[in-house]
Parts: C-alpha cells; structure tokens; sequence
C-alpha cells in the first residue's frame, strides 16, 4: 500500500502566493511519486483567497485539492484541529502557505522519516545549510533570541523549537495537538516539548526561510510578550 500525505494549508490573505505553492508543491511532489492530498482551510479572507482556491480546485481536481473554509478568521491552531479531521492520509505535513516553507523540502521531510520511522520530522533552521533569508536584523534577533531561551529552559533536543514546517504521523498529530494548551507563535514549540514528554522520535531536516514575498508581516511586541509568558509558562508546568 502506497503512503499517503495530506499537507494542510491554512490561509489567510494569501490570494497571490497560494496558486505559487500549490503549484510547487505539485511539481516537487509529482516527481517523486508521492501520493498526496492539499487541504486549504482558509478564514474568510477578504482578499478573495477562497476563490484562487476554488479556480486551483477545478485545475488541480478534487482529489488533490480538498477546500474546508471557515467562516471567520478563527486563528492557526483551531485551523489545524479542523484540517485533521478531513484529512484521508497518513501522514500530515504543516506548513506556511506564504512560501516561506518551500515545497522542495517536504521530500526530504518523508525521506528522512522513513529511515527511522520517525514520527516527527521537524525543519530547522539553525542545523546543517538551514537558515533565513530577508530577514532584518531585529527579527533574526527575536527568532534566534527566542530559540535560545527555550533551548535552555525547556531542553527539548530539537534545534528549532519555533519552526512550523513539519511532518507528523497521524495519530502522533492527533495526540500532540490535544495535549496542548498554548495558542499563538508559542504553540510550535509545545508540541516539541510535548513530543519529547511522550517520547516521540524526532528527526530534523535543515531548511531555508524565506521572508514573506506578498503581503505584510505582522510580528509584533504583543507577540513577543505573549511568547515570553508562555515560554515561562511551559518552564513551570513541563
Ligand atoms: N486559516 C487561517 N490561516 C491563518 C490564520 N492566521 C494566519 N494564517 C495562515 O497561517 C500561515 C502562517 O501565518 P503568517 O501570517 O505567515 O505568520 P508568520 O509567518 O508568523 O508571520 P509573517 O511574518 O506575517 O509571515 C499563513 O499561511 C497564513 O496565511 C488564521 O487565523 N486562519
Ligand atoms: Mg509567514
């Protein structure tokens, strides 16, 4: 029996970079011969997000191309929850629909999975020929800041706690996501700290990321703030 992938998408005003990634992430994932499904669970977008979507159904198909909007924009996590419950695969891979996570990778992802059968693999930025690209220096700043803090409070033994790109089996997916508690940016890197809690094998794939090229950014102090009380949070509790 051939493996199959469901790749979540959540969008929110992504109308220019969502027919970018679909189509790469068709490229990449075609040549390899990788059985896959692309689930967009996009917010109500008011920049019309849905309906690129709706045109990359009817080019794409049904079967490749799986749209299960929201009415509102409800946030990443709860995105997720609900992306899972349609999804027919057996693997699940979460990533970025703003091409800062390049579909090239995911190969990579379920190559680097099947030589241990992991039941995670996560993309790092901080290991092998990873990195940033477009970044200032205050973000880099904030993200390795961030990462360097919770490596030493939480210990977790993953070299990028605050990435997104990742692959997880099912049920492992499953298990992870109702045993979190955060919301937000600091939601990653419970489920790191979760996963090593219930001893998951974690394997780590070195990416590039890319800096949003449409639409605005919207890291802020707030952000900051909220990720420093739950980072405190998660080091009392875990
Ligand atoms: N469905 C859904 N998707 C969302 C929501 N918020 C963000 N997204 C999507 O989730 C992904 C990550 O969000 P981003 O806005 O890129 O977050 P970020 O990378 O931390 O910040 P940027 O610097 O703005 O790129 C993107 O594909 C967004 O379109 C939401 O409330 N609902
Ligand atoms: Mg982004």
């Amino acid at each position: 029996m051939t493996l199959k992938y469901s790749i979540l998408l959540p969008t929110y005003n992504e109308k220019d970079n969502l027919p970018v990634i679909v189509y790469l992430i068709h490229k990449y994932l075609e040549i390899s011969e990788i059985k896959y499904e692309i689930i967009i669970i996009d917010d109500g977008s008011p920049d019309g997000t849905l309906e690129v979507a709706k045109q990359l159904e009817t080019i794409y198909g049904k079967d490749k191309i799986l749209l299960r909007p929201r009415g509102k924009k409800l946030g990443l996590g709860t995105a997720y929850i609900h992306g899972i419950k349609h999804a027919t695969g057996d693997f699940i891979v979460i990533m970025d629909a703003d091409l800062s996570h390049h579909p090239k990778s995911i190969p990579e992802f379920i190559k680097k999975q099947t030589e241990q059968d992991y039941d995670v693999i996560t993309g790092s930025r901080y290991i092998g020929n990873g990195g940033v690209s477009g970044w200032d220096f205050k973000r880099k700043l904030v993200s390795c800041g961030a990462n360097f803090i919770s490596q030493l409070l939480l210990r977790p033994k993953v070299s990028d706690l605050t990435g997104s790109f990742r692959l997880y089996k099912k049920p492992v997916l499953e298990k992870l996501i109702e045993t979190c508690v955060s919301k937000g940016y600091v939601f990653q890197m419970e489920m790191m700290v979760r996963a090593r809690q219930l001893n998951y094998t974690i394997g780590e794939v070195p990416i590039t990321f890319v800096d949003r090229v449409y639409g605005e950014s919207k890291l802020g102090g707030s952000e900051i703030v909220q990720f420093v009380k739950a980072l405190l949070y998660l080091f009392a509790t875990t």
